[in-house]
């Protein structure tokens, strides 16, 4: 911090926040967050100091996002599932094979499709400050190995706690079972459930890949996360208080992105040295046939219908 920080921070009150997230530390998530919180010390002089509680400690992803909708804590990292239920207007960005990789994805939340999903999350009591990466999605199993979708039929498959994914896995002729993130390892070793869904940091930094051996590699899911503020400390900042906010994260989401392609070639790594098998899908279109309902429904919503028309033309 700079001298005149410095000094602005000890005339000046400090506010300290709360930020909620649900990764452990050294993941890319969670660094970036700590990137975050020191740009905001040094553009607000020190005047608002963001406490990081990591590891769902404060609680798990769907109560924290209604704590940060009251205003109960003051930032958090949040993965677009959990998040579209409090706003439904996000479910387009869960559809599976929606987005064909992360810079198409961030081709429209970094332009003007990502304003729309801010203005409609800020309406919500969500104030967007940067569009982190939620990386690619696939299956993984513990009790069976799996090479085509055929193979996770019959399969109890962890989901998020989130409507979308529910759906996708009951049209698989699979049985959905929402669990809470740090719930996940235990199941699978318990084999109360078989298989689960992640991407490939989140596979590895949960060491579910110690126990899921077979990783079918439909990447169906490609979405973001997004690091949100509460409308409640919004609407208390000044307007170069909010621009330091804004400014910090969007740098934090260069860096989380940056950090993010690292990782999930770390962790393919990682897990491919443990054993475990990658298997490719070949024809992603029989599984998109069988998903037909659920895109039918969001395309007839009028809440994602226009979204959904313009992530698919572009
Ligand atoms: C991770 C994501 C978390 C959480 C988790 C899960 O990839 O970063 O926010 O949604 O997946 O599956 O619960």
């Amino acid at each position: 911090m700079g001298l005149l920080a410095l000094a602005c921070a000890s005339a000046g009150a400090q506010t300290k926040l709360r930020a909620w997230n649900i990764h452990p530390d050294g993941y890319p998530v969670t660094e970036a967050m700590k990137r975050f919180a020191s740009l905001v010390a040094q553009g607000t002089g020190g005047r608002y100091q963001i406490e990081i509680f990591s590891n769902a400690t404060l609680g798990d992803q769907p109560k924290a996002v209604q704590m940060l909708k009251a205003g109960d804590i003051d930032v958090a990292e949040f993965s677009s599932g959990p998040l579209s239920d409090a706003v439904p207007g996000l479910k387009a960005l869960n559809l599976p094979f929606l987005f064909s990789d992360s810079a198409h994805m961030f081709k429209h939340l970094d332009g003007k499709l990502g304003e729309r999903f801010a203005a409609k999350l800020q309406a919500a009591g969500f104030v967007v400050v940067g569009w982190y990466d939620g990386g690619a999605r696939s299956f993984y199993c513990a009790s069976r190995s799996v090479g085509s979708f055929k193979d996770l039929a019959g399969a109890r498959i962890r989901v998020q706690q989130s409507e979308v994914y529910l759906e996708m896995v009951k049209l698989m002729d699979a049985t959905p079972v929402a669990l809470p993130f740090k719930d996940v390892l235990s199941a699978l070793e318990k084999g109360e459930v078989d298989c689960a869904e992640n991407n490939m940091p989140s596979f590895e930094s949960t060491g579910h890949y110690k126990i899921a051996k077979s990783v079918y590699v439909t990447n169906h899911v490609i979405s973001p996360e997004a690091l949100v503020v509460s409308t409640k400390l919004w609407s208390s900042l000044s307007p170069a208080d909010k621009a330091a906010f804004q400014k910090a994260g969007a740098e934090s989401a260069l860096v989380m992105r940056d950090l993010w392609n690292k990782r999930v070639a770390s962790a393919i790594e990682t897990a491919g040295k443990q054993g475990v098998q990658f298997v490719r899908v070949k024809d992603v279109a029989p599984m998109v046939r069988r998903l037909s309902p659920l895109y039918g429904k969001y395309m007839s919503d009028p809440s994602t219908r226009e979204e959904l028309l313009t992530i698919i033309g572009n």
